[in-house]
């Protein structure tokens, strides 16, 4: 007998009004930010329009289920399921008209971001590179009226421009996506793009959009077959977009939102003045550690992050890193509340979860956008106090060795990768090296640092 497919009906969750629009409608929008808004204590108000980001098939799945899905929370112990109901619409990025139209509504009073590190253009001086050819085409595009804009930002940008003509007021940015201080990386990606296109526009957004840094937490990997039909035999319905993730998550803001909001706090969200330590927190311990188990675990033939920590090698430089991390997240005032020695044992058990099979190889792409955030940074500090920084230098030399052994490997900075790859030596790790971080790659001292950590992973594949 066929079983009847998740909706609205069955599962009697009221459709909120949309004041929330989201860009970048994946597994992890709703795993973290949809999930927060069903557990607000107001979510009656608060309904979310979804538009896709690189995958449109995800909003015909979701909009065939009237924009429910169940959150499997996958425990070492075993699993619980929750369907949610906060996404209301569910739309393919690519319809523009749907987009202006939400943005335009005085309702909206907060956009939501997911839209991956690397969406933001940034060049390696960590500004908007507008002379790149997808941000370029879009410019063009809005300049001629002539075809809608294809990124993120472009799209997010018309949107802007919708709302201003509409007089329909102020509204929060909110960027969920894993940069150092994201609420700026958004506005000046953002400001940048508008200043390109209409300097109007970049004024208006400049009064009346507040970006606001957050910091995001919730590991989610990607739903496979039996994840679908796990969720059919456990909870007798049909849902083709089931979402997994672990049962922790963790959600630290810091801004204003002119128009309103959610009650995150409800579900555990933390509202706070000097977000920088928790960023910092989250970025160095946990994504550091999980682009280093990408890049070296990968090299010693693992495919999981649970495969990965279980190995020596790997644990041992990530417990290297983490101590050069921690050396540097002291010193705050919210030091006490960061609890580092807790947030680390709480890592190495939420990594340790074997029924959570997080890819490697999801992890790793993007590598040279998320270095600059993981790596760079713990680098940099490690050597400014007068220590060396090795171990993170061996998370720069894993990539690299991954970039070149790699098969497959894809970075969007990947023709730079592939022309350094064609030098031999200390060349080719300068050339690297100036990929990800040109200051560093100017540094002969970090450069033979790096290179003397090149190879420490690769041609020792794990036993077994
Ligand atoms: C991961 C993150 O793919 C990656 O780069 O490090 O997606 C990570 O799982 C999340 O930030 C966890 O909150």
């Amino acid at each position: 007998m066929d079983l009847p497919l998740l909706n609205r009906a069955l599962h009697p969750i009221p459709k909120a009004p949309v004041r929330i629009v989201h860009l970048g409608l994946g597994a992890f929008h709703r795993s973290h930010q949809a999930w927060y808004t069903q557990q607000a204590g107001d979510a009656a108000n608060w309904g979310i329009a979804a538009f896709t980001g690189r995958r449109p098939d995800a909003a015909t799945a979701l909009a065939g289920q009237d924009g429910l899905f169940t959150l499997v929370e996958r425990a070492d112990t075993g699993d619980s399921f929750t369907v949610v109901g906060s996404i209301v619409e569910a739309v393919d990025g690519a319809d523009i008209q749907r987009l202006t139209e939400v943005m335009a509504a005085p309702a909206t009073a907060v956009v939501t971001l997911t839209i991956t590190e690397a969406a933001y253009g940034l060049g390696s001086d960590g500004k908007l590179d507008i002379s790149a050819p997808e941000v370029a085409a879009d410019l063009a595009r809005l300049g001629s009226d002539q075809g809608n804009p294809a990124t993120p930002l472009g799209r997010l940008v018309l949107a802007l421009a919708a709302r201003r003509d509409a007089g329909a007021g102020p509204l929060a940015v909110v960027c969920c996506d894993n940069l150092s201080s994201n609420g700026t990386v958004a506005r000046e990606a953002v400001a940048g793009f508008a200043g390109a296109w209409d300097t109007g526009l970049a004024a208006w957004i400049g009064t009346n959009v507040s970006f606001v840094s957050t910091s995001v937490d919730r590991i989610t990997p990607r739903t496979t077959g039996e994840d679908v039909a796990g969720v059919q035999a456990a909870c007798g319905y049909r849902d083709s977009s089931p979402v997994i993730a672990e049962p922790f998550s963790s959600w630290v803001l810091s801004g204003d939102f002119p128009a309103g909001r959610p009650r995150w706090e409800d579900a555990g969200a933390l509202f706070v003045e000097d977000i920088e330590p928790y960023e910092n927190r989250k970025l160095w311990l946990l994504n550091g550690a999980h682009s280093l188990l990408a890049y070296a675990g990968q090299l010693r033939g693992h495919s999981t992050v649970a495969e990965a920590l279980a190995d020596p090698l790997c644990m041992q430089a990530v417990e290297a890193f983490w101590d050069e991390a921690e050396a540097n997240l002291s010193g705050t005032e919210a030091t006490a509340d960061l609890q580092i020695p807790a947030y680390r044992a709480a890592l190495l058990a939420r990594f340790g979860n074997a029924r959570i099979a997080h890819n490697l190889a999801q992890i790793a792409l993007d590598g040279s956008t998320k270095l600059r955030m993981r790596a760079v940074p713990v680098l940099q500090a490690e050597r400014a106090a007068g220590r060396s920084g090795a171990a993170a230098a061996l998370m720069i030399a894993a990539w690299m060795d991954c970039s070149s052994a790699l098969p497959g490997f894809q970075d969007p900075l990947g023709d730079e990768v592939a022309a350094a790859n064609s030098l031999a030596g200390a060349g080719r790790v300068r050339a690297l090296l100036a990929v990800v971080d040109p200051a560093l790659a100017a540094d002969d001292a970090v450069v033979e640092l790096v290179q003397g950590q090149c190879g420490r992973f690769a041609g020792h594949p794990a036993s077994g």
